[in-house]
């Protein structure tokens, strides 16, 4: 297996409940490192060339509408199959589909509302990564 990077993204409904820490120890205990982090409120602007491969979507507006509503914490997690690996920490999109012991079964309320983004493939994990990160701003370790 290879080392990877993905990009992760605590949403706005999991900041406002202040369970950032929580979220963190699970990346840790994965073996995940966090290699970059900021918090930001995103522009209209930001979220939708970041969420661009949904716009003709029916729930493109409110998931903009969302993403912008508060603050997230975006980070880069580097460890051994990261993208994987965080996309089954998080569970499935739909927090009622979600697996018990998930991120999303135990910290989301909605689809919309789902606690965290995760990057779904390596070539997408590439591009989300340098969409909120420059190259100085990410800290091998
Ligand atoms: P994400 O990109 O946020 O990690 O989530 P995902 O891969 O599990 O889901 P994706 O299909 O990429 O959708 C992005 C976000 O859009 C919202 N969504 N709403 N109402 C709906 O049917 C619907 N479908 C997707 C979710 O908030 C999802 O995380
Ligand atoms: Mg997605």
């Amino acid at each position: 297996m290879a080392t990877e990077r993905t990009l992760s993204i605590i949403k706005p409904d999991a900041v406002a409940k202040n369970v950032i820490g929580e979220i963190y120890a699970r990346f840790e205990r994965a073996d995940l490192k966090i290699v970059a982090a900021k918090m930001v409120h995103l522009s209209r602007e930001k979220a939708e060339g970041f969420y661009a491969e949904h716009k003709e979507r029916p729930f493109f507006k409110d998931l903009v509408e969302f993403m912008t509503s508060g603050p997230v914490m975006i980070q880069v997690l580097e460890g051994e199959n990261a993208v994987l690996k965080n996309r089954d920490l998080m569970g499935a999109t739909d927090p009622k589909k979600a697996e018990p012991g998930t991120i999303r079964a135990d910290f989301a309320s909605s689809i919309d509302a789902n606690a965290v983004h995760g990057s779904d493939a390596v070539e997408s994990a590439a591009r989300e990564v340098s969409y909120f990160f420059s190259s100085d701003e990410i800290c091998p370790r």
